[in-house]
């Protein structure tokens, strides 16, 4: 019998789906394994060879544990909410719901064909009302809860609002948007939209005067990543700053438990530099300085407190609220140009432009430790968003503050007295050097530094600080809220009404609140966001239920939100909805939850590590505080698989013809290189006919070949995509070698964690190991080879050998040095002619992660009557991998000659014996003595002659 992949493949994935092999339930008898992809956004384009490598490698994983007797969950679903769904609604009028389904239905064939062990029936689809239900019901649990500091956890809102009838916000400990200090009577005499407004300032969900990156052409906000030199990346738009009333989410409440979190988990070092960076704590203290010749005060952030007498100037950033305050008449012209500049830029190109920028205020401050006054000036290196949007500069000692004292002649001034400031002198890292000790008491202040390192000078000022009152110890997160507004429709709506232009939430038992229809997907006339055009899409109080606009009357019937949810809302808590997909009354039924608690591996990509991977931790805290989620960290374990990069392929047209050059050729002519679709390139030989059918412009195509008549193509790895023309459709793969060739071959290109291109010429290679592996079991005539004859103790080593190798590497993840095991082992096997079932049907079971499609056929053909994911992961044998003879190597006077082998247990004696007696030991001894023989155990005899 042939190895017929076709048949055996389509065979088993209707035998898997009738049996429901891969039906997972809750089984208390069983220790869990929660494996987890990342789930795909399905993309109008399908899938590409890329895609599958990380769930092939998760896969893998999912069938081993099972195979040790794990009850596995490895579910699959869609992050089905985005903006391509939209913007192709809106150029061709499709609804985003009908693009969104088809495109599904194209994975779901595509990923079916690959034979993963997906339990199906736990599918979820973010855009479905079942699932963005939970994700309300999230958003109204963060509306209704604030972040106590000092129980470092979300309590509900009412708690706060019982302290302010009580005490108003003194000694309160919360996390907020800004300091707020009012007494209980205060509190109390407040109006209801009063006391909602100062409650905003402390939800975990809250409305939020922020700064976006607002496109006035497209009418929505953008993220920082969508915007490119002030214009929008999609359509070149004008982006400017505005201040905008947004969703935001208080993600930087939790800055320091998404920080500790990261020693708990079992991440990748450099991804948790990354997140640890992103979040940025930082200790320093808070410092105010009065204006001179007014009443008001400022706060400086600054982390290097010992540098107060190096200070000679301040600076504001240009969105602080002071700098209106502290501006001058006779500077508001300048500063008002300044102001008009700088607001087209975003915050990120602020941050990576070190050209220099910036305007006096006119006003001064009192440095509170010298008495002196220095000038304030407002520049936009001095970020709104970050500490208290004011500095002290320090032009000695920052790189940034030096370049800004340059570039407009303010002073620098060392710590100590007499450095030499010149530019050379300065060091990008710790300012100006100067090695003699550091200025010492000045009047005014009775602080001395003499004598201690910088860190000890540090802690020193901010004592001083402390006890002065003229500040506090404060640490800094750059971690900021998260804007959770999108003015856009795809997206999940918010649970949310307005009555007197404050948000109100509909009762939980309503949700979900289901997305309206609109005529169009556009922002509106009037520059709403798309849900403005919906008619039906106000809220009536009185009947709980969604109502036609026109009821609108503000008293029972009113306005619903208009923005919708961002991408990153329906990914934040899947893994936990994958448990109980279906369960209507809770995101999770607690008992599944304690259940499966969270995933044990988790596998996707690296672009995710500051956004995803942020928010979906945040998230889960959040419900952990809630006592929905049992643990506080999702993803225990994280692999990033690298990225499959295509292999283009180029053509080389002669200028201004239609005639094509072969890449030895095309140096003797003037050429475009032009990508050519690599389907129709095999091992860079073109095929001329289907490249003149490919397009119409290239029928009368003619051709310089090269002497072999052959047209071939040059090559270079770029990104895989479809402008590139290099993109490989696995589908294709499937039908031509097998899914079981795919699965091998994508884990047989490298380590799953490198990137690495795609390059078919290896893939015969592993297609030809299954053919031989299947001949173990057939011969070519058809003939059933397998016996029930023991097996020798050579082939028990190599099948032992071979479990000790997968075993490992599985564990590992290195699936690459797996697959040639595999292949080193069956070679082995054909060599000794081995077709004993004790050894196959181990064989089989090692390999079925891998190839399971095969390993089931012929575990079946074997007389196993349950199926391969249920055997047992055979355990290795050290006693088989023991070596019955070693092989020694014979010096004479320490110079290698000859080797001999002896059984593992010889004697010494027994060695030294044999060797002496050995014809070709009389050549080196003749006619000499032997000094001393030496036996090294298991390496080598040395003999002295002299
Ligand atoms: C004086 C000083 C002297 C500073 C010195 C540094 C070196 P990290 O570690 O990032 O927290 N800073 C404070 N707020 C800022 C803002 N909104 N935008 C830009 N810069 C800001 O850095 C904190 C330091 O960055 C602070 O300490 C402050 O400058 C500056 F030799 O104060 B430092």
């Amino acid at each position: 019998m042939e190895y017929n992949f076709r048949e055996i493949e389509k065979k088993w994935q209707k035998r898997w789906a009738d049996n429901k092999t891969y039906q997972v339930t809750e089984d208390e008898t069983k220790p869990k394994f929660y494996v987890l992809n990342m789930f795909p956004y399905p993309s109008g384009a399908g899938l590409h060879v890329g895609h599958p490598l990380g769930y092939i490698a998760s896969d893998i994983y999912a069938r081993y544990k099972r195979l040790q007797g794990f009850n596995v969950l490895n579910p699959m679903g869609y992050d089905a909410y985005g903006l391509p769904a939209e913007q192709y609604a809106i150029q061709t009028g499709q609804h985003p719901a009908i693009t969104t389904k088809e495109n599904i239905d194209r994975y779901r064939g595509q990923l079916d064909k690959i034979g993963f062990s997906f339990d199906w029936n736990r599918e979820i689809r973010t855009c479905e009302p079942e699932y963005y239900h939970w994700t309300q019901w999230a958003f109204q649990k963060m509306f209704n809860s604030y972040y106590c500091n000092d129980a470092k956890q979300a309590r509900p809102i009412e708690e706060l609002i019982e302290v302010f009838q009580k005490q108003g916000s003194k000694d309160l400990n919360a996390a907020c948007s800004e300091e707020l200090h009012f007494t209980a009577e205060e509190w109390n005499s407040k109006t209801e939209k009063e006391q909602q407004e100062i409650l905003m300032n402390y939800r975990i969900a809250y409305l939020g005067e922020t700064m976006v990156n607002w496109c006035p052409q497209l009418g929505t906000v953008l993220a920082n990543d969508e915007v490119v030199d002030g214009v929008s990346e999609r359509g070149g738009f004008p982006v400017v700053q505005k201040k905008m009333r947004q969703w935001c989410l208080r993600v930087s409440a939790y800055a320091q438990r998404l920080l500790d979190g990261l020693d708990t988990i079992d991440w990748t070092d450099s991804l948790k530099e990354t997140q640890k960076n992103w979040i940025g704590r930082s200790e320093g203290a808070e410092i105010q300085f009065k204006v001179k010749d007014s009443d008001l005060e400022f706060t400086i952030f600054t982390t290097r407190a010992d540098t107060m007498f190096g200070v000679t100037f301040m600076v504001l950033a240009p969105e602080s609220e002071l700098v209106s305050q502290l501006t001058t008449d006779a500077q508001k012209a300048e500063v008002d140009a300044y102001l008009e500049r700088t607001k087209k830029r975003t915050e990120r190109e602020r941050i990576a432009d070190r050209s220099v920028t910036g305007v006096f205020s006119g006003s001064y401050a009192v440095n509170p430790f010298t008495g002196e006054a220095v000038p304030v000036w407002i520049s936009d290196y001095v970020l709104a968003g970050y500490g208290t949007g004011a500095i002290m500069a320090v032009p000695a000692h920052d790189s940034r503050d030096y370049a800004f004292a340059k570039h407009f002649g303010l002073e620098i001034r060392p710590l100590v007295e007499g450095c030499d400031v010149s530019e050379e002198s300065f060091d990008a890292k710790e300012g100006v050097v100067c090695n003699s000790p550091r200025k010492g008491a000045v009047p005014y202040c009775d602080l001395s530094l003499n004598g201690l390192t910088i860190k000890e000078a540090i802690e020193a000022t901010k004592k001083y600080v402390r006890e002065h009152n003229l500040g506090r110890v404060k640490v800094n997160f750059r971690l900021r809220d998260a804007i959770f507004s999108r003015q856009r429709y795809w997206g999940e709506p918010f649970p949310v009404y307005y009555k007197e232009g404050m948000p109100y939430m509909i009762p939980e038992n309503c949700l979900p609140l289901e997305l309206p229809e609109v005529a169009k997907f556009l922002p509106t006339e009037t520059g709403e966001p798309p849900l403005g055009h919906a008619v039906k899409w106000a809220w009536d109080t009185a009947n709980n239920r969604v109502v036609e606009n026109e009821k609108i009357d503000n008293k029972t019937v009113y306005p619903l939100e208009l923005n919708t949810m961002p991408g990153f809302a329906g990914s934040s808590a899947y893994y936990l909805r994958y448990m109980d997909p279906r369960n209507h009354q809770a995101l999770v039924d607690k008992k599944t939850d304690e259940y499966w608690r969270n995933v044990d591996l988790y596998v996707g990509g690296t672009e995710h590590a500051t956004g995803h991977l942020i928010y979906s931790r945040f998230w889960n805290k959040f419900l952990y505080d809630l006592g929905v989620s049992v643990t506080e960290e999702p993803f225990q374990k994280l692999v990033n698989q690298g990225m499959i990069q295509g292999r283009s392929n180029f053509v080389y047209r002669i200028k201004d013809t239609n005639t094509f050059v072969s890449l030895n050729l095309k140096d003797k002519y003037d050429t475009t290189p032009l990508h050519v679709d690599v389907n129709i390139v095999s091992n860079d030989v073109l095929d001329i006919e289907a490249f003149k059918a490919w397009r119409p412009e290239y029928a009368t195509a003619e051709f310089v070949l090269e002497d072999d008549g052959k047209y071939i193509c040059g090559w270079a790895v770029e990104k895989m995509s479809k402008s590139m023309f290099n993109v490989v459709n696995p589908d294709m793969i499937v039908e031509k070698y097998g899914a079981d060739t795919l699965r091998m071959y994508e884990m047989f290109l490298g380590p799953v964690e490198q990137s690495k291109p795609w390059d078919t010429n290896g893939i015969d290679g592993v297609h030809r190991f299954i053919k031989k592996f299947w001949s173990l079991f057939y011969d070519r005539n058809g003939n059933y080879l397998v016996t029930d004859e023991p097996p020798t103790k050579e082939e028990l080593k190599s099948l032992h050998k071979l479990i000790k190798k997968v075993t490992g590497d599985i564990e590992q993840f290195s699936y690459n040095t797996s697959i040639s095991a595999f292949m080193i082992c069956v070679n082995e096997l054909f060599g000794m002619k081995c077709s004993k079932k004790e050894i196959l049907n181990q064989f089989v079971v090692v390999l079925a992660p891998f190839a399971p499609h095969v390993c089931e056929e012929l575990w079946e053909t074997m007389g196993n009557t349950e199926s391969v994911c249920d055997a047992e992961w055979p355990a290795c044998k050290e006693e088989y991998l023991v070596e019955d003879t070693v092989n020694y190597t014979v010096s004479f006077n320490g110079k290698a000659r000859f080797n001999m082998e002896f059984p593992a247990d010889a004697t010494p004696d027994a060695i030294q014996a044999d060797v002496l007696a050995d014809e070709r030991s009389a050549k080196w001894i003749e006619g000499k003595n032997i000094a001393k023989v030496i036996v090294v155990p298991k390496k080598i005899v040395n003999i002295v002659v002299k």
